[in-house]
């Protein structure tokens, strides 16, 4: 039976990911080690409180004795790590906690693996350390081309440059000690579980209180939008088929405009849901800081090297993620209580 030490569990992408490992395998353990910052939310997880293979530990990822106890606890056999500080305009307001999580954090997580599964010279076969990076270490992209596995790193802001840092201490844990690592960067995700501070859960959230629809500069960057149960399905493959050091880019060529995103949500919200919402209540504010302008991801690696292809086309995709908002809306309330308000004042005013 494999066990997971998966980290960051609680938030999007990780309980996304627990939840299609635990339902696909029924011969595996996962471990979610969780800080539970303001992202991290044990509603996304409370069908699994009655699985006997999955356990929860609230702990940080910087907690170099909460990371070795359960390495010696349990029988760790892949690091899927998840944990991290995400959203890139918090990072231009606190660029520290970026750097503590998402570099130190990671560097704690190697070394607690290292220890575990090396006796100074050679690993334990089996074992893996996944490191779940972004496309944003590559920078900005120009009208044409695609980010390839050896496009210079080149990020912009404080959370892709700390991703970047983090992505650099894992190459070197591989180039040094010959750790079996990989490392996966994929595009913008979407679908269910995903705070709403990122654009698509917050223009939900935003169209069903009938609020302004924050749009930066003049809408025109470009996301590659990847449904989070495809980039579910690549790690998996990832962790049981990818070659020991490598990086494995992931992404489904679903570029689309940030406006053309935003007028996507209002005319389902519009024609299903409340037909007071409509265009008018988009609002063109400030563009964030060092704004990349394009995103765009050339998969073509994991579709030869792994068979990975995604199966959701963005316009099915969306209309999945908005009616799991629509069908969730405890949930929008519960991660929307507390801190919130305050956080997007402040954000937004
Ligand atoms: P998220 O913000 O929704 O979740 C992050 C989780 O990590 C939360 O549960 C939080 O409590 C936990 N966490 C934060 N600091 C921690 C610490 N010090 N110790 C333990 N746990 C901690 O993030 P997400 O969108 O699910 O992203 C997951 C990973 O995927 C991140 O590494 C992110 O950089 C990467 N990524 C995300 C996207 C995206 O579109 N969301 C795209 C590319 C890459
Ligand atoms: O209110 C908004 N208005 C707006 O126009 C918000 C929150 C965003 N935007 C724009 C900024 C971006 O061009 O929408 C685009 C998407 O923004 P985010 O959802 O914040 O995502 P992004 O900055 O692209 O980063 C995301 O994808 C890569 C994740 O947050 C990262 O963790 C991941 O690495």
């Amino acid at each position: 039976m494999d066990t997971y030490l998966v980290t960051g569990g609680a938030g999007f992408i990780g309980s996304n990911f627990i939840h299609y490992m635990l339902k696909k395998y029924d011969d595996i353990k996962v471990i979610n080690l969780d800080k539970l910052t303001y992202a991290g939310n044990l509603e996304n997880l409370k069908s699994l409180n009655e699985n006997s293979n999955y356990t929860f530990v609230e702990g940080d990822i910087c907690d170099s004795n909460i990371v070795n106890d359960l390495f010696q606890k349990y029988d760790i056999d892949f690091v899927v790590n998840f944990a991290a500080e995400s959203h890139v305009d918090r990072s231009i307001l606190e660029p520290e906690v970026f750097i503590r999580t998402n570099v130190l954090g990671t560097v704690i997580l190697l070394n607690a693996a290292k220890s575990a599964w090396s006796d100074g010279n050679n690993f334990k076969i089996g074992k893996k350390y996944i490191q779940i990076s972004t496309d944003e270490v590559y920078g900005s992209l120009g009208k044409t081309g695609y980010f390839k596995e050896n496009t210079p790193l080149c990020p912009h802001s404080p959370y892709s440059s700390s991703k970047a840092s983090a992505d650099l201490m894992v190459k070197a844990y591989y180039d040094t000690y010959k750790m079996p690592v990989n490392i996966t960067r994929c595009s913008n995700n979407y679908g269910p579980y995903q705070f709403p501070e990122k654009l698509i859960p917050l223009i939900i959230n935003n169209c069903l209180n009938k609020s302004e629809l924050p749009v930066y500069g003049d809408g025109l960057n470009i996301r590659d939008w990847l449904y989070v149960e495809d980039h579910c399905k690549a790690i998996d493959m990832v962790i049981n088929k990818g070659k020991l050091g490598q990086v494995y880019n992931i992404g489904g060529h679903n570029e689309r405009t940030n406006i053309h995103i935003v007028k996507t949500i209002i005319s389902y919200i519009h024609d299903k849901v409340d037909s007071l919402v409509t265009e008018d209540l988009i609002k063109y504010v400030q563009d964030r800081k060092g704004h990349d302008r394009r995103y765009g991801i050339d998969p073509s690696k994991i579709k030869t090297e792994l068979g990975w292809y995604p199966e959701t086309k963005f316009e099915d995709g969306i209309v999945k993620t908005i009616e799991w908002y629509l069908q969730n809306n405890d949930w929008m309330e519960s991660v929307t209580s507390g801190n919130y308000q305050k956080y997007y004042k402040e954000m937004y005013s």
